[in-house]
């Protein structure tokens, strides 16, 4: 795995176009440091904390606003309709949208992005990210990689599929709370094609069918302070964000970017 973090000290040694030397595969994994300011960081704690009151969901430990797409059953559309366009009116009434279009214009020129704005044209989500909540003591995210996820919800993926390269979506991370913790999110240096199968929280299977611990799969241990933004090969790497301990829940912001076939574009979404 090819990770890249990028400080102030070696900015001038990062490529003209990040996501295109995640895109070339010189890199799986990109850090950049300080990408949002400290103002900025705060103005997304304020709209977040102005749409939590709002019922939202609650899983075991994991609050999301909207709740994922690609995990949702048929029975939950109208909630998730809700859920999104209290989401969406918020980040409007911001400049959210537009400092993203902007600060991710200047770490990849070559692309253009388009913010999902859920007329349904690319994409069936409502979307182009999402704010998450996971609970003191309770809340982490098992081992996943966004392949995993393409037989939850079909009709999304099929219909998306016929638009963008769904193997390869990129996802984006903010961290905005961050509770006491030497991990932010563990990335293993291991692919979707080369382990495929999850047997619970704490196993994977080889194509051998030899049962693998997690804990036994070599990984980087990304830490992101306040503004870092932290950009990787999502779909096929496999990866979690551990339990942690402190007096504050874990929140955090991000989506997933995935090209258009045959262009230039970045299609963002969650
Ligand atoms: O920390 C988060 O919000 C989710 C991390 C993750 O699994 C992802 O960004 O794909
Ligand atoms: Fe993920």
């Amino acid at each position: 795995m090819n990770l890249l973090d990028i400080d102030i000290q070696n900015v001038h040694d990062a490529p003209d176009s990040l996501l295109e030397s995640i895109h070339n595969g010189s890199y799986d994994v990109v850090i950049k440091r300080n990408f949002f300011s400290k103002e900025e960081c705060r103005q997304l704690v304020n709209l977040y904390n102005n749409i939590r009151s709002d019922a939202f969901t609650v899983y075991d430990g994991y609050k999301a606003i909207p709740r994922p797409f690609d995990k949702i059953g048929a029975t939950d559309h109208s909630i998730y309709e809700h859920e999104a366009s209290i989401y969406t009116g918020t980040l409007n009434a911001s400049l959210i949208n537009e400092i993203f279009l902007k600060k991710m214009k200047s770490i990849s020129p070559d692309y253009e992005f388009i913010l999902n704005d859920g007329s349904g044209k690319i994409s069936k989500s409502k979307t182009w990210s999402s704010f998450r909540e996971l609970e003191l003591n309770k809340g982490y995210f098992e081992i996943h990689c966004g392949r995993l996820f393409q037989d939850w919800n079909k009709e999304f993926f099929n219909f998306f599929s016929g638009k963008a390269d769904i193997d390869n979506q990129l996802a984006f991370l903010i961290v905005l709370q961050r509770p006491e913790t030497d991990c932010d999110l563990e990335i293993f240096d291991l692919k979707w094609d080369d382990v495929n199968v999850k047997i619970d929280k704490d196993n994977l299977k080889t194509k051998e069918g030899k049962l693998l611990p997690v804990v036994s799969i070599p990984s980087e241990k990304i830490i992101l302070n306040e503004g870092d933004v932290l950009i990787f090969d999502e779909g096929n790497y496999w990866h979690l964000v551990p339990p942690f301990t402190g007096d504050m829940p874990r929140i955090s912001f991000g989506g997933f970017m995935t090209r258009l076939y045959n262009s230039k574009q970045v299609f963002v979404w969650f």
